[in-house]
Order: structure tokens, then C-alpha cells, then sequence
């Protein structure tokens, strides 16, 4: 059934595709297996729209699919495991010159209901602003979302205005499409995550509380 759904976004069939969606949660299948199937329907479009196979349109389509599963499901997963106490202040965003927010929407939710009291910035964030927020909320976390390898430069300018403001002791994870260990190393930011749930780790890490 989650491979249905996983054809349904790749076929572009997107009243199929939430119907499905509907089918599946009423089966009592699990939100997270519903949000990997569709994470598998974008990974193929990404490699088509790379190939040239398809083009923008499918890319926006395929999003705002993904956009509407995503928030027929996070509301139920917050009824599942919402914490009592906030645990740490993070500011989180979309580094400058990336609009992908769908993963970052993802990360911040799941940090939010494990506990975390999180500023979402947006998307296209310049780095003065994460040094803004940071000092204004006393974040002692910050999490940089970005999907392009455009994004690697204003991660690494984030990191290091961070740095400049004197917020060195502020950690900083990224996460994202492009992103991986070699791209922390070049940021120079603390951690980098593969996932929501690696983000909630590491937060949990960093505060002590994992
Ligand atoms: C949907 C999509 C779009 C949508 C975005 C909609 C939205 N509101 O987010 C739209 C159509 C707007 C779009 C636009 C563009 N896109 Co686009 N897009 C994608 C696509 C298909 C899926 C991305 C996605 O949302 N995946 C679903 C998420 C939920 O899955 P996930 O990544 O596993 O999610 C987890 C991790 O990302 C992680 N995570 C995310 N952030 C963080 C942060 C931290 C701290 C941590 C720990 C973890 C973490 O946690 C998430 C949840 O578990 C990708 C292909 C791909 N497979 O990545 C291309 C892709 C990212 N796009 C690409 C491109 C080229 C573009 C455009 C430049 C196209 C154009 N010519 O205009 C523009 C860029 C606009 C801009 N300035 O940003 C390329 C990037 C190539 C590159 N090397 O830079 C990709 C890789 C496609 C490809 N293969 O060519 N895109």
C-alpha cells in the first residue's frame, strides 16, 4: 500500500495520491512509513527532474503534494508524543538563497514535539538573521536546512557569523538534501543530521538530556 503511494506522487496522480494517503492512516499504518513512501516518490522525481525527464512543473506539483500529506499527518503525530517540558530553544531555518522548506517544515515539528522550543525563521535566511535570533531568544542551538549545493556557502557564512557575534559556543547542525559530512567539515558547523529524527538526537545530545 505504501508502494501505491510512492507510484501515485511519481505518477503525478495527486487526488490519488491523498486518497491513498487517507486509506493508509485509516489502516492504522504508521505516519512515519507514509512520510518515508513519499520521501521515495521525491528522491526518484529529483533524479528525473536531474536526468531531464521531467521539469519544474512536476518538481512544484510533486512538493505540494508532499506539502498536503505532510499536514494530514504531522497533526497525529503530535497527539502521539507531545513533551511536557521544553528542553533547550533552537533557532532553525532555510539558509540564503534556499526556498525548500518541506524537510525543514519535517525537523522542526518533530524537534517541537520532542520537546524543544524552536524559532522557524523560514526559508532564504541570511546569516545576520540566525545571529540576530540566536541572541535574541539565547538559542543555544542552531539548525540550518538547505537542499541545494548553492546552500553550502551561506551555511558556511552562517557558521561563521555566528562565530564573529560571539556565539561560539552555540552548536550548529545542518541537514538537507546536498548535505553530508564533507559539506560539515566545509561549514564548519558541529553535526550533521540525516534526518528529523537524527536532529531530535543530537538536540537531545547537546542539552544533556540523551
Ligand atoms: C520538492 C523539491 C523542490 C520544491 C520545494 C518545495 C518546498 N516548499 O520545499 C521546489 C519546486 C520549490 C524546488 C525548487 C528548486 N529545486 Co528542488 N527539489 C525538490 C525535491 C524533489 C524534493 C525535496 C524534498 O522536499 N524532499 C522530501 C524531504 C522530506 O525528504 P528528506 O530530504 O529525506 O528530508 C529529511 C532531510 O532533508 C533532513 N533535513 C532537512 N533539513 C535538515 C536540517 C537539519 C539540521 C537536519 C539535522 C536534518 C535536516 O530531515 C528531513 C526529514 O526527515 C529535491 C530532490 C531530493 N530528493 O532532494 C529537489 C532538489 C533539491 N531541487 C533541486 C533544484 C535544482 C531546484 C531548483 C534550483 C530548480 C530550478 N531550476 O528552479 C529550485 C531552487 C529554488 C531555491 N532557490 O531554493 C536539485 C538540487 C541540485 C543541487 N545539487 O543543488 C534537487 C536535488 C533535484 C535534483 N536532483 O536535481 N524543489
Amino acid at each position: 500500500m505504501s508502494k501505491k503511494l510512492t507510484d501515485a506522487i511519481i505518477d503525478m496522480r495527486e487526488n490519488d495520491a491523498l486518497k491513498i494517503t487517507d486509506e493508509l492512516l485509516q489502516s492504522g499504518t504508521n505516519p512515519f512509513d507514509i512520510l518515508e513512501a513519499c520521501r521515495q516518490a521525491l528522491e526518484v522525481i529529483g533524479q528525473r527532474f536531474e536526468a531531464g525527464d521531467c521539469f519544474l512543473p512536476e518538481l512544484i506539483m510533486a512538493g505540494e503534494v508532499l506539502k498536503q500529506i505532510s499536514e494530514k499527518i504531522l497533526p497525529l503525530i503530535k497527539g502521539e508524543a507531545k513533551a511536557a517540558k521544553k528542553l533547550g530553544k533552537i533557532v532553525f531555518g532555510t539558509v540564503e538563497g534556499d526556498i525548500h522548506d518541506i524537510a525543514k517544515n519535517i525537523v522542526v515539528f518533530m524537534l517541537d514535539i520532542n520537546g524543544f522550543d524552536v524559532t522557524d525563521l523560514g526559508v532564504d535566511v541570511p546569516p545576520a538573521k540566525f545571529v540576530e535570533a540566536t541572541k535574541k531568544t539565547g538559542a543555544t542551538i542552531v539548525g540550518l536546512s538547505g537542499f541545494l549545493t548553492l546552500a553550502y556557502d551561506p551555511m558556511k557564512a552562517t557558521v561563521e557569523a555566528l562565530k564573529a557575534a560571539g556565539l561560539d559556543n552555540v552548536k550548529v547542525m545542518i541537514g538537507g538534501g546536498q548535505m553530508d559530512e564533507q559539506v560539515r567539515q566545509y561549514t564548519g558547523a558541529d553535526a550533521f543530521g540525516r534526518n528529523a529524527m537524527a536532529a531530535v538526537s543530537l538536540a537531545k545530545q547537546w542539552v544533556g538530556g540523551a
